[in-house]
């Protein structure tokens, strides 16, 4: 597939600005670069999160269904049903949900729509918090991260499991189409949501959207720490398609893993020993991510 280039970009906004998203807010952007590109052939669906708060508040220019926490996906399945029945075939049925709605309280129901098969799209816009209600952690929340309900200091450690991976869960389901992605890189992200557009079945993005409130970094830092997430290998970017897994960006000389985790109050507990470990599991991630690259190939 070529590669969208800026020039390319419609100029049309479908989220609109002056809602009631934090300055600095990762999620705002994910949506905003997800919508350009999705167009106004598009109903969205959210459930409560920092996300409905925004689009219930008027940021969205395409028709909006906001459902109880647990049913993103039941609310996909829904849609999708009731415009085939209608013979209605041009329209993106998107969610846009949280990592709190997507991780926990809402997998079964992200499972269902996936494994029968619903012609939907689900974008997990990843905080790696409950942000929305002050910043619990979640399952998607990663390991040795303070949130308000794992404190980090000398006697709390932060959370003590480690991120659960839906993307892998997802493609498990053998989703057509599942892909990690990050605001950060605004272009690979986008020719994701575009290739899911295009292709029939259910189809699983994650965005990595950082959120500076339960981070602890300055509003500024957004795109900077999506970016240093891919460049330190934290958040790998790939596509598995038809079950076949591709890496979609490689950093040449990968960044140590303590210049991102430096940037953030959320781990400003971390000792000189917690950093190797953290740099040993994710050197392991991203050794097991290039075998099954290279499987792929095979
Ligand atoms: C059944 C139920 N439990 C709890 C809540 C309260 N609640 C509303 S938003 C939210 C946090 C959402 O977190 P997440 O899905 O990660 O999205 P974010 O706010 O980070 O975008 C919670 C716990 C609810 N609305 N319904």
């Amino acid at each position: 597939m070529a590669h969208l280039t800026i020039e390319e970009l419609p100029s049309e906004e479908y989220y609109m600005p002056g809602n009631a998203l934090c300055a600095g807010c990762g999620e705002s952007l994910a949506m905003r670069l997800a919508l350009k590109i999705l167009g106004w052939r598009t109903i969205v669906i959210t459930v409560p999160g920092c996300m409905s708060a925004a689009l219930i508040m008027g940021a969205s220019a395409v028709p909006l269904l906001v459902g109880p926490f647990a049913s993103g996906g039941a609310l996909l399945s829904g849609v999708e049903t009731a415009l085939e029945a209608k013979g209605v075939k041009d329209v993106n049925v998107v969610a846009f949900i949280g990592d709190g709605g997507t991780a926990d309280i809402g997998l079964q129901a992200l499972s269902a729509v996936v494994e029968r098969g619903h012609n939907v799209i689900y974008i997990c816009l990843d905080n790696e918090a409950y942000m929305n209600t002050g910043g619990q952690r979640s399952g998607a929340t990663p390991l040795r991260a303070a949130t308000t309900t794992t404190p980090g200091g000398r006697l709390f450690r932060g959370k003590l499991q480690p991120k659960k991976n839906i993307p892998l869960i997802m493609a498990d389901h053998e989703a057509p189409y599942v892909a990690t992605a990050s605001i950060g890189f605004a272009l690979d992200y986008m020719e994701k949501v575009k290739k899911a557009a295009g292709i029939r079945g259910p189809k699983y993005i994650q965005v990595l959207c950082p959120c500076p409130v339960g981070w602890g970094y300055h509003e500024s830092k957004t795109v900077e720490l999506a970016r240093l997430a891919v460049a330190t290998r934290v958040w790998p970017l790939y596509e598995v398609e038809k079950g076949r897994l591709k890496i979609t960006y490689e950093p040449r000389t990968p960044k140590p893993v303590r210049e991102y985790l430096r940037a953030q109050r959320r781990f400003d507990h971390l000792t000189e020993e917690d950093l190797a470990e953290l740099q040993k599991l994710v050197d392991e991630g991203w050794a097991e991510l290039k075998l099954k690259a290279r499987s792929a190939e095979e």
